[in-house]
């Protein structure tokens, strides 16, 4: 089976990100001759090829994310062109929530943005691995290794992660090395896309989110983490206690299923739509939480009335007490009611404003 890598671009207003897309696909000889013809003067319109909505196009910005797909190899790459504009940052959010890679781009002219280090520090936030940082617009500062090697240093001083010297505009570094800087002998940013290789999912706690129920009692959920084996006993997310009866998958019955995947059970107890299934030693949290997370509404925090949401579960809160580092909050939460977590979870939410029923913010939910 093919792997499947997500990836997405992230970075300033105006780095890059799109052409960058544009050039990937150009060059890897992915966009058929009728679309090149209508591009016209393909360099400077590759952006074109990702800002698919009008407004994009007319305004020269990208809005919306836009996925595009393509092979290579053994891989499956699925890339979402991310919006620049800070007024657009719950799009790059969306878009972070569901990658395994990310390319945060640094116009080698203008330098290191407010707006560039807040999409790094969201994406490290969320715990995505595989980050590169691609110097891009080489060509405007002479393809210079010492302005390469500067805004390295500036941005990553220890060395945490890879970096790429490169010109979306005339292709050095993407697919091709290109003659401009023979002072980089690292991966082109393909190379570096398929030499990811993606880790097996190590959690072995117990985290399933029940989809759908059918009327003959068979439960539709998804795996996210651990093993499920047929007579396990398990706990669901408001304490209640359960055996697993039967297993399925592929409508196959099975006697044991590991994560990430899709499955069908039937369990001794009725589920729901919504419930979430846990180690059968998750044990209760008070009604006071520890929450981290990123806050992207326009009105003031405390204002409205604020809803965690996972999957089809929500639940309003109250915030008490508030520190801000970085664009991440940290506070405790207090819940109506308790919940219980698996030792250590922190389980992926997001923030609804009840008022203007918006997603206002990413974040953790975890037992203080
Ligand atoms: N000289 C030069 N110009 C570039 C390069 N890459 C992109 N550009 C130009 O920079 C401008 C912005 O490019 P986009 O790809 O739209 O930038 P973006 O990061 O997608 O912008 P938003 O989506 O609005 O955040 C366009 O005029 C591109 O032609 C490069 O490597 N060199
Ligand atoms: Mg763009």
């Amino acid at each position: 089976m093919k792997k499947i890598l997500r990836l997405t671009t992230a970075g300033s207003v105006d780095d890059g990100k799109s052409t960058l897309i544009g050039r990937l696909f150009l060059d890897e000889r992915l966009i058929k001759t009728d679309i090149l013809e209508a591009l016209g003067d393909v360099e400077q319109n590759l952006a074109e090829l990702t800002d698919g909505l009008r407004e994009e196009r007319e305004k020269k910005i990208t809005i919306d994310v836009a996925f595009r797909y393509f092979e290579k190899n053994e891989t499956k790459f699925i890339i979402a062109d991310s919006p620049g504009h800070q007024e657009f940052l719950r799009s790059y959010l969306s878009a972070l929530t569901q990658v395994d890679a990310v390319l945060i781009l640094i116009d080698a002219a203008v330098g290191i943005s407010e707006q560039t280090l807040r999409h790094l520090n969201l994406a490290t936030f969320l715990g995505i691995q595989h980050i590169c940082i691609v110097v891009n617009k080489m060509d405007l500062v002479k393809y210079s290794h010492d302005r390469f090697r500067a805004l390295v240093n500036q941005i990553d001083p220890t060395g945490v992660w890879s970096h790429t010297p490169a010109s979306a505009l005339h292709g050095d570094n993407v697919t091709h090395p290109g003659p401009h800087m023979p002072w980089y002998n690292g991966p082109t940013l393909m190379q570096w896309l398929e030499s990811i290789k993606l880790e097996e999912v190590s959690n072995k706690n117990i985290h399933s989110d029940v989809q759908l129920n059918l009327p003959d009692g068979t439960s539709l959920a998804f795996l996210n983490s651990g093993e499920l084996q047929c007579g396990e006993r398990f706990s669901c997310l408001d304490g209640r206690k359960g055996v697993i009866n039967n297993l399925f998958r592929f409508g196959k019955k099975v006697e044991k299923i590991s994560a990430p995947g899709s499955f069908s059970l039937i369990a001794s107890i009725p589920l729901f739509r919504g419930d979430i299934l846990l180690d059968e030693q998750a044990s209760e949290g008070q009604v006071i939480f520890k929450l981290k997370w990123c806050y992207t509404g326009n009105s003031k925090l405390g204002e409205n009335q604020l809803i965690l949401k996972h999957h089809t579960l929500e639940i309003p809160f109250k915030i008490i007490g508030l520190t801000l580092e970085n664009d991440i909050h940290e506070c405790a939460i207090e819940t109506p009611y308790s919940l219980f977590l698996n030792q250590d979870m922190n389980l992926k939410v997001s923030i609804i404003d009840d008022q203007t029923k918006q997603t206002v913010g990413l974040g953790f939910l975890s037992k203080r």
